[in-house]
């Protein structure tokens, strides 16, 4: 975790608030200590465990994001990349498991890279994946992207495209960042106008390219998406597609699943589990549906399944899976919050999963799968998803100088208003 040398928040005030639920809080941790004993679980490890976990902020979760009907953006929401990151590292002074931030080019191109390195040091920051964006065009750009961009039938847009990645990989390195996220919206809107397997080679044809740009210490992430933009077809639509691709193009690719990507009610803890079992699992974009790629707050629908994606997850970890270690995002749209209510509110869910799937006795587990008892199987998840571990979740954020109750202390430390007089 990297230190902080300043803060978006005053860290009298965060004291302030941890001063006041600190007893109580250490009494429900005591509590649950004792429940764990008798589960024949250390929850010193588990909170070990919890203060360990890793979750980087995407740049432009930090404003309102809104849908194609219209936007309706808050006070006092950051108006470049510097205040973003002031926003993110706000995120992370009151959870710091959220320690990092994925930037999106060129939405934040940085005009003095080694500057803004220079202030996400001092914000106890690190800078994640970078994202490229290829699905929209950008101002005085001649050639388009409405046709698609790494497979545009037109090979100056797929060069300019190719171009787009590399430059975000040479931005990257000089932030530190480790890794290229590739989404891309192209597809096809009317069956007929898209040739799917002369498509798909324009796509291989174009990571090759990329690929070849990535520096040896680097991976790429290739997220898919079953629909949208393209709402008839699109190229990289799902899990078997992208692992096809990146097992093609080498080593250094990985697959990235976003939970929104997916048609409704699909299985995706199975695909997360494949993707283990292939050695294909890059990372997540996190976030939460409930109809088609809806872009909820993670965790705010659907519990249960993020619970489940942990539980093989943690399962791949505890089994030490050879080259098994993937990063974790978030990426949703909020559009009725406070973004950075949001953010918060997301990494905790996230790190809840995370905890909570500790919890799960794994030798009993395999006893009830070996001796075909699916009632007990899935009693021995529920009694992992049913604790609650708010308790662990607060005493590690606390002694990481983050907050008890991170939205509360956020709210009575009235950073928003403060952002509104700094920024309108
Ligand atoms: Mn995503």
């Amino acid at each position: 975790m990297e230190k902080m040398t300043r803060f978006p928040i005053a860290p009298e005030k965060v004291a302030e608030h941890n001063s006041r639920l600190e007893k109580d809080l250490q009494t429900d941790y005591d509590h649950l200590g004792m429940v764990f004993n008798r589960r024949g679980i250390d929850i010193e490890e588990i909170k070990k465990k919890a203060a360990a976990f890793k979750l980087a902020i995407p740049s432009w979760g930090t404003s309102t994001g809104g849908t194609r009907f219209g936007v309706f953006p808050g006070k006092g929401e950051p108006r470049n990349i510097n205040e973003k990151l002031q926003d993110c590292a706000a995120v992370r002074q009151l959870n710091p498991v959220a320690g990092s931030v994925s930037l999106h080019i060129p939405w934040d191109i940085p005009e003095d890279p080694d500057a803004l390195k220079k202030e996400a040091d001092e914000l106890g920051l690190s800078f994640d994946a970078m994202n490229s964006n290829t699905f929209q065009d950008q101002p005085g750009q001649q050639d388009s992207y409405k046709f698609g961009s790494l497979t545009n039938t037109k090979k100056s847009v797929r060069e300019l495209a190719v171009a787009h990645n590399i430059e975000c990989i040479e931005i990257g390195k000089k932030l530190g960042s480790k890794a290229l996220t590739i989404w891309i919206g192209d597809g096809s809107n009317f069956p007929g106008q898209s040739h799917f397997r002369k498509t798909l080679d324009y796509y291989m044809e174009s990571m090759n390219k990329i690929y070849k740009a990535l520096p040896d210490n680097w991976k790429i992430y290739v997220e898919h998406k079953v629909y949208e933009p393209a709402f008839y077809s699109t190229v990289i639509s799902d899990w078997g597609t992208n692992y096809v691709c990146v097992k093609e193009l080498g080593d250094k690719a990985y697959s990235l699943v976003d939970l929104g990507h997916h048609a409704p009610n699909v299985n995706i803890e199975q695909i997360v589990a494949r993707l283990i079992a292939l050695g294909k699992l890059g990372g997540f974009h996190f976030n939460d549906s409930k109809y088609g790629d809806d872009d909820l707050d993670s965790g705010s629908v659907k519990p249960f399944q993020l619970f489940l994606i942990f539980n093989e997850l943690v399962a791949a970890e505890k089994e030490n899976v050879k080259g098994f270690d993937p990063a974790y995002m978030l990426d949703q749209s909020h559009n009725v919050t406070d973004p950075v209510e949001s953010l918060i509110n997301s990494a905790a869910e996230v790190h809840r999963a995370y905890v909570q799937a500790q919890l799960v006795d794994r030798e009993a587990l395999a006893g009830f799968q070996e001796n075909n008892d699916p009632m007990m199987s899935l009693s021995e998840l529920k009694k992992a998803y049913n604790t609650d571990v708010s308790p662990i979740l607060a005493m590690a954020r606390m002694e990481m100088d983050g907050a008890v109750e991170p939205i509360a202390a956020l709210r009575a430390s009235g950073y928003r208003s403060r952002m509104v007089k700094a920024r309108g």
